[in-house]
């Protein structure tokens, strides 16, 4: 796997939480900004063994013209609340995109980590995975590994940065007017 992003923000864990992991502006425009479109959300559920998951369907635009202009995807996120209440959370979440070649061989798995590290300021790590759910041919899985990680490493480091400007233009201003 690949470590992606690992910032320590002026951000409190539990509002990090909330920007990413529920229906917020910053997420909203963020997917908006990424061409994602067709939202659908399912609310965060708790399972029988006291996990909490929820799904995510949208389409993605798709800038890479071997592959063609959209795919739809499916995102099943599971949520692990930390035993520091509401100041650690990992989520984990799978990411399946149903109309690109080869498909049904692959998927990828995104680990979120926000760890408080005081009242307002927390770390975030995303880590991420490639996974094989059929083994392909070694150029398959070539063409595979090097799309995913060039189009995760876009996405992440726009989140990454998205996130800085979301962190400026919250609370601290207020403080040095
Ligand atoms: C989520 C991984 C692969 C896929 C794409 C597929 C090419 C297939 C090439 C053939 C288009 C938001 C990606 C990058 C689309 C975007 C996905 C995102 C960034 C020749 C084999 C969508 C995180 C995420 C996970 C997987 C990404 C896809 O929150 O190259």
């Amino acid at each position: 796997g690949k470590l992606y992003i690992n910032h320590v923000y002026q951000i409190r864990a539990e509002r990090m939480f909330q920007l990413l992991f529920t229906q917020s502006r910053f997420m909203l425009n963020f997917m908006t900004s990424r061409k994602m479109f067709d939202l659908e959300y399912s609310p965060w559920q708790s399972d029988s063994n006291g996990k909490q998951t929820r799904t995510l369907n949208y389409t993605i635009t798709i800038s890479n013209p071997l592959v063609g202009k959209f795919t739809t995807a499916t995102e099943k996120q599971v949520l692990y609340k930390g035993n520091q209440g509401e100041q650690s959370y990992l989520v984990e979440v799978e990411v399946f995109t149903h109309d690109v070649p080869y498909h049904d061989y692959f998927y990828t798995v995104n680990k979120y980590s926000i760890i408080g590290i005081s009242q307002d300021k927390c770390r975030l790590r995303v880590y991420t995975d490639v996974k094989y759910r059929k083994q392909p041919w070694g150029l398959v899985k070539t063409f595979i590994e090097k799309n995913s990680w060039s189009g995760l490493e876009d996405y992440f480091k726009q989140m990454e940065s998205d996130l800085v400007m979301e962190e400026s233009s919250s609370g601290s201003l207020l403080v040095e007017a």
